[in-house]
């Protein structure tokens, strides 16, 4: 009997639709909002994301929202997916047959923004885990330098006293967040929301590796700025990372994308 091949997608992923796109777009503006308020954390993200002084509206304007839905790539397969191995294994599991076509409810967990890209974290379950075939490491290796800049920038942001106007005034104390991950299965998954000047979406996974390099290179008590729901660290180089109190749960359906 002749098995017929499966047409192959340029990524496999957790794919939202446009009223939650939508959703997820107001959601994330009022935490813009609130982070385009406290004066310190303003100043240092305009010497690397030009206009952010000016409030919400400029910064928003520097970042591209990407075309077609949000989504959190679990699997990229490139452009010649007919051609790679890997692509074919991937199609081909029984997990990712029977997942096609399911509805998924993934965890927004925070919100990444740096001069390059906006990207919302994701936790994955266990479930999401077993489709989860992206590279939590890639680029880890050129990341030594971090350390040095991290502790910098919590000199430049906390030596200052800051003012949130919509938290009063903000302290330093210590850092509680239930999530707080190590590299490990899923760490790199997000959903990109923006993409700054000259950026790729692909951008968002790299910046995110980064990140929780910065979260591992530094302690509980690294300073934090309060928001109203969400508390907010600057790791230097117009890196913020939000870590939401209350994560946000929104419905996927799992699938290709085909170009
Ligand atoms: P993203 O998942 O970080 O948004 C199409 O280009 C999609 O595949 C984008 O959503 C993009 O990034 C993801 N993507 C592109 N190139 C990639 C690569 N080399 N590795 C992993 N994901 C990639």
């Amino acid at each position: 009997l002749k098995k017929f091949q499966p047409v192959l997608p340029l990524y496999f992923g957790w794919f939202v639709n446009q009223s939650t796109k939508l959703e997820m777009e107001l959601g994330f503006h009022k935490i813009l909002k609130q982070i385009t308020k406290i004066g310190s954390l303003k100043e240092e993200l305009e010497k690397f994301c030009p206009s952010a002084g000016e409030g919400i509206d400029s910064l928003l304007h520097r970042y591209a929202v990407p075309e077609g839905p949000f989504h959190i790539t679990a699997k990229y397969n490139g452009l010649k997916p007919d051609k790679s191995e890997d692509a074919l294994e991937y199609a081909d599991k029984d997990v990712v047959k029977k997942s096609l076509g399911q509805l998924f409810q993934i965890s927004i967990i925070g919100y990444i923004l740096t001069p390059s890209i906006i990207g919302a974290r994701i936790r994955l379950n266990s479930r999401q885990k077993q489709l989860w075939a992206q590279d939590d490491t890639e680029g880890l290796d050129s990341l030594s330098n971090n350390k040095t800049e991290v502790n910098l920038a919590l000199t430049t942001v906390s030596n200052k006293e800051y003012t949130c106007e919509v938290s009063g005034k903000g302290k330093c104390d210590t850092f509680k967040t239930s999530f707080r991950p190590t590299h490990g299965l899923g760490s790199r998954a997000h959903m990109t929301l923006g993409c700054g000047p000259d950026s790729q979406p692909v951008q968002t996974g790299l910046d995110l590796v980064d990140i929780i390099d910065c979260e591992s290179k530094t302690s509980n008590n690294f300073h934090y700025m309060q928001i109203e729901g969400a508390k907010v660290r600057y790791y230097g180089k117009g890196r913020c990372a939000i870590y939401l109190e209350d994560f946000v749960k929104v419905n996927t359906i799992f699938s290709g994308f085909y170009v």
